[in-house]
């Protein structure tokens, strides 16, 4: 028990320490961070040690994103900043209740070894949904359900995008049918989904972002901190 208390202290220090070190990157320029693939060395020298591995990973961690809006009303993710140790085994779980516009999470897969134009994707569009102003051309209203969805290698999958019922709300269409942003008082339109992320195996901070709205600030970043009890 202790020594798994001494952990979680340990990654809580170093939780702090990448809020510090973000905090630093914005201060000297948010663009120059963008590109970041590798930990920063003054993370690099406070390294974790937890032993684990691929076949027997750290922790099992699910790890649930919302949409939601800014005070400015611009879409974004909740929360937009994770941190993770390497040798954890990840599940996403994206959950969306716009009523009007559609939402991936997007995230390359380098932080699984792969290159980062492999790409992770979950979709929560629906009939009915918008793209949004932010790509070309704009999709104003969705026909059928999602496509485009990949695995955790980066394959093509499925989307197994669900929507919650709406009993007793006017317009509600219920779990099967579709959304409607044309609608005078669109009606719920709860969507969610889930996908096997699996491992993370290589230590950076990486971005993750929405399809549709990146180039509006929905993004963010999963730190994974080096553990050098990890071995692949
Ligand atoms: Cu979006």
């Amino acid at each position: 028990m202790s020594q798994s208390k001494t952990a979680s202290t340990g990654r809580t220090a170093l939780a702090i320490g990448v809020v510090a070190l973000i905090i630093g990157a914005s201060a000297l320029g948010y663009a120059a961070y963008l590109g970041l693939s590798q930990v920063p060395s003054q993370l690099s020298a406070v390294t974790a040690n937890v032993t684990c591995s691929t076949s027997q990973p750290c922790a099992n961690k699910t790890i649930r994103l919302d949409w939601t809006l800014d005070d400015t009303g611009q879409d974004r993710f909740n929360p937009q900043y994770i941190t993770v140790l390497q040798g954890d085994n990840l599940t996403i779980m994206l959950i969306t209740n716009d009523t009007t516009d559609a939402h991936t999470f997007t995230l390359g897969l380098g932080l699984r070894g792969f290159s980062s134009s492999t790409l992770f994707q979950l979709n929560n569009s629906w009939t009915g949904l918008s793209s949004g102003d932010f790509i070309t051309p704009v999709n104003g209203f969705f026909a059928g359900h999602p496509d485009g969805c990949t695995d955790n290698n980066g394959g093509s999958a499925s989307c197994n995008t669900q929507k919650a019922d709406c009993v007793g709300v006017v317009g509600c269409t219920g779990s099967n049918g579709n959304c409607d942003n044309t609608a005078a008082n669109p009606p719920p339109c709860d969507l969610w989904s889930i996908g096997y992320l699996g491992v993370v195996s290589v230590p950076g901070v990486y971005e993750f972002h929405c399809f549709y709205h990146q180039k509006g600030g929905m993004f963010g970043y999963i730190t994974v901190l080096p553990n050098k009890g990890f071995s692949a």
